[in-house]
């Protein structure tokens, strides 16, 4: 592996996450990375009205050797606008995106880099469905993610299995290059679509995922889904 790639980025939109956040951040700091890159970690808080943000300072003033960027929007807007304000401010050669829960394993980064780094890629993506032994939570998030990722791979002539997947692994430069107007759930979709426009096929590889319940804190709801196809729809036939 010869790429250049030395820091990756990790973008965590958090909202009332106080459940898992601690949890989370020590997971991303025991993880050691392939190739010795380092790590840059950037929690966008999305207006929180939990502990989160008193969790995560602490955790910053205790643990200094994690490179931790903390910021926080000023009202509640949601995960694409969460992402979007970290994707501000990573300063890393490629970014991921980990929801502030434990549905995925930070473990997991190291199987989507080096894939990314010995293919050089510009996009790649953890699919849940690789993995047969995962667990899936309700049949209706089961279904519709199929669903919206069926309809990503005929709209976007592309082979996804798992197209809704928090694990999306970029080259920085090319995503940053990629305008995005999302400000909530539609980021999947949308940086799917824009990639995919741009005559990339998205590879994937294999991750866990360990999905938690609604009373658990998930927040996605099957409305997302229908919304998640109509931006799809929206950006292959409107703009
Ligand atoms: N619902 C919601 N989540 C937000 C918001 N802002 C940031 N998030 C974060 O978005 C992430 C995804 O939320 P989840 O409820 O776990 O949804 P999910 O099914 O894993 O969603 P995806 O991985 O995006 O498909 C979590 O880290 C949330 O804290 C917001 O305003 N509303
Ligand atoms: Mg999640």
């Amino acid at each position: 592996m010869n790429n250049p790639v030395q820091t990756l980025s990790i973008i965590i939109p958090a909202y009332n996450e106080e459940k898992t956040i601690l949890a989370l951040l020590q997971k991303v700091s025991e993880v050691h990375l392939v190739n010795n890159m380092q790590k840059e970690v950037v929690v966008v808080n999305d207006c929180s009205h939990d502990a989160t943000e008193q969790l995560v300072l602490s955790y910053k003033a205790q643990h200094p050797e994690l490179p931790l960027i903390y910021c926080k929007l000023p009202e509640n807007k949601g995960k694409g606008a969460a992402v979007r304000l970290g994707i501000a401010q990573t300063s890393g050669n490629c970014i991921i995106i980990q929801d502030a829960d434990l549905e995925c394993d930070p473990q997991d980064y190291n199987a989507l880099l080096e894939v990314f780094l010995q293919k050089n890629l510009k996009a790649l993506y953890g699919s849940r469905f690789l993995k047969p032994k995962n667990k899936h939570s309700y049949l209706y998030f089961y279904l519709g993610g199929r669903l919206v990722t069926l309809v990503a791979n005929v709209l976007y002539r592309q082979r996804l299995t798992d197209a809704s997947t928090c694990y999306k692994l970029f080259e920085a430069s090319f995503l940053k290059s990629i305008p995005l107007k999302c400000t909530g759930f539609e980021f999947c979709p949308e940086v799917t679509a824009k990639v995919a426009k741009r005559g990339i096929k998205i590879e994937e590889v294999p991750i866990s995922y360990y999905p938690r319940s609604i009373e658990d804190g998930k927040k996605i709801k099957w409305i997302d889904g229908l919304y998640a196809i109509w931006t799809l729809l929206k950006y292959r036939f409107v703009k």
